[in-house]
């Protein structure tokens, strides 16, 4: 029987991030992915690649969610950008409405174009309704400030307190991501799954966000531990597929490149 991956998250309309980029890494992980939709968010091309964003109306998230789970019953899903409080109500009383082997959620905060006043609501529904149901959380480096609450992030030891703090919020696992961002020649994310703490490097690629990168990690272990992995082997494969798709990134007229799952340079 084919392995199922469930994803509740937005669209975003240049194909890099999003939903768009979870189903990609889904499909070539091997998991049958299936999606529901918070958003759309398109970005714009004549004001600074903005976001525009859109929210799907609560009650058609609810239709989604329910036609997904009477026809899979998936185990295991993952959460992307939700964006409203009124989004983060409905997703919250939808996953907790049945039981999930795993529950992965990238916690998409700020998304530029918002209202800041309505992005701190946003922040704090997210920790609040979604963050306690999670089994693992993947946030960046500023996600994993806010969440933290910590205002300065600079070594490795530092990521590891402030995961370990996330961690106190709920979830069983925390992979925080370093990123570009962390001074140091590689880029270092952190797992902290129950007692343990992983450190997982590799090189970094240019000094350069490449856009999509944290839905493709998140996707990538949400599609592992459909298929049965352990947290920290689901990890380890996600890193690998994302170092892969930020090398096989694809460039275009935004000002920012976005990875490709499963380039030449994936399967290694
Ligand atoms: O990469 C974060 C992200 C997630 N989901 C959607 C997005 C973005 C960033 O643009 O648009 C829908």
């Amino acid at each position: 029987m084919v392995d199922i991956a469930y994803v509740i998250a937005g669209s975003e309309a240049t194909g890099g991030a999003g939903i768009q980029a979870d189903l990609k890494a889904f499909q070539q992980l091997g998991v049958y992915g299936v999606g529901t939709l918070t958003c759309i968010v398109s970005f714009d091309p004549v004001h600074g690649w903005a976001h525009r964003f859109v929210p799907v109306d609560p009650q058609v998230i609810a239709d989604q969610f329910e036609a997904a789970m009477v026809t899979h019953e998936p185990e295991v899903v993952k959460v992307g950008m939700l964006g409203t409080p009124q989004t983060i109500d409905v997703v919250g009383r939808s996953l907790r409405s049945r039981a999930w082997r795993h529950v992965v959620l990238d916690p998409v905060l700020i998304c530029k174009g918002q209202e800041p006043g309505a992005a701190l609501d946003t922040d704090t529904a997210l920790r609040e309704c979604i963050l306690p149901l999670a089994t693992v959380v993947t946030p960046n480096l500023f996600e994993t400030r806010t969440l933290a609450g910590v205002d300065e992030i600079t070594t490795v030891d530092e990521l590891v307190d402030a995961a370990r703090k996330v961690q106190a919020l709920g979830p069983r696992a925390v992979a925080a991501k370093g990123g570009v961002e962390l001074p140091g020649p590689d880029a270092v994310d952190v797992l902290v799954d129950g007692d343990d703490v992983h450190v997982l490097r590799t090189a970094k690629i240019g000094e350069e966000r490449v856009s999509g990168a944290g839905c493709t990690f998140a996707a990538a272990i949400t599609a592992e531990l459909a298929k049965g992995a352990a947290v920290v082997d689901a990890v380890r494969t996600a890193k690998e597929v994302v170092t892969a798709s930020i090398v096989d990134r694809v460039g275009s007229k935004a000002p920012f490149d976005a990875v490709r799952v499963g380039g030449p340079s994936w399967p290694r």
